[in-house]
């Protein structure tokens, strides 16, 4: 009975990986929805709609009446644009533009023809892969400890903002830097400061196992580890 249990688990395990592979990376197994509008002026069809991340949300207008409607984000982000946006359309359904840039969490929008009447909210659920890829660059264990920077590669697998990144030898912390962001396929080479502690503690070392943790918000952390010598 106990065997049974344990292939049980093994088939819904052996599932999970088929899924995360077949679905890639970033796409939970859960469908996202559309943002509808109601059939009649002026409100969104739901106060909440869901996403997964990393996905463009399709906004639906299902108003059978003259009247257009959008979907503008309250927040704005880089040069003063809105989070994300989508055209202003009649009867129909257009991309809104932005969504998959998304971290997790939850967002207002409201309608720009309608600004105090239709408003709901977006929430974008977390990834259930890995969003960013880790290497360290870095190989000798002098130039690090003089130079005080730790070279590490970082790989948006979808595009995650102000990341924070954590070097670590055993638990002693020797470094850290935040607000890093990745666009998604792109990736970038960074160099984590070392604090004074840190860059001591590599000095007085023969060789140092290393460890950087990246630290998307909302996401889940991915480490790499390297040996410096
Ligand atoms: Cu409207």
């Amino acid at each position: 009975m106990g065997g049974k249990r344990f292939s049980v688990r093994r088939v819904i395990a052996a599932l999970a990986v088929v899924g995360a592979t077949a679905f890639g990376a970033g796409q939970a197994l859960a469908a996202s929805e559309p943002i509808t509008t109601s059939t009649g002026c002026c409100s969104y069809g739901k106060a909440t709609f869901t996403i997964d991340r990393g996905t463009t949300a399709t906004f639906q207008n299902q108003d059978l009446g003259p009247s257009p409607h959008d979907v503008f984000s309250a927040d704005s982000g880089a040069n003063n644009r809105p989070l994300f946006s989508s055209a202003q359309i009649n009867l129909g359904q257009t991309p809104v533009s932005g969504t998959d840039s998304l971290g997790p969490g939850t967002y207002r929008f409201f309608c720009t023809v309608h600004p105090t009447q239709m408003s709901a909210q977006l929430v974008v659920t977390p990834s259930a892969s890995p969003t960013v890829g880790v290497t360290i660059l870095s190989r000798k264990l002098g130039p690090v400890a003089s130079s005080g920077k730790l070279k590490v590669k970082l790989r948006g697998l979808l595009a995650s903002n102000d990341v924070s990144l954590t070097a670590r030898q055993g638990k002693r912390k020797l470094g850290s830097m935040r607000g890093v962001d990745l666009a998604a396929g792109v990736s970038r080479t960074v160099r984590v400061p070392l604090s004074r502690a840190g860059r001591n503690a590599l000095k007085r070392a023969g060789s140092a196992k290393v460890k950087v943790t990246a630290t998307p918000p909302g996401d889940q952390p991915v480490s790499a580890t390297q040996r410096l010598r």
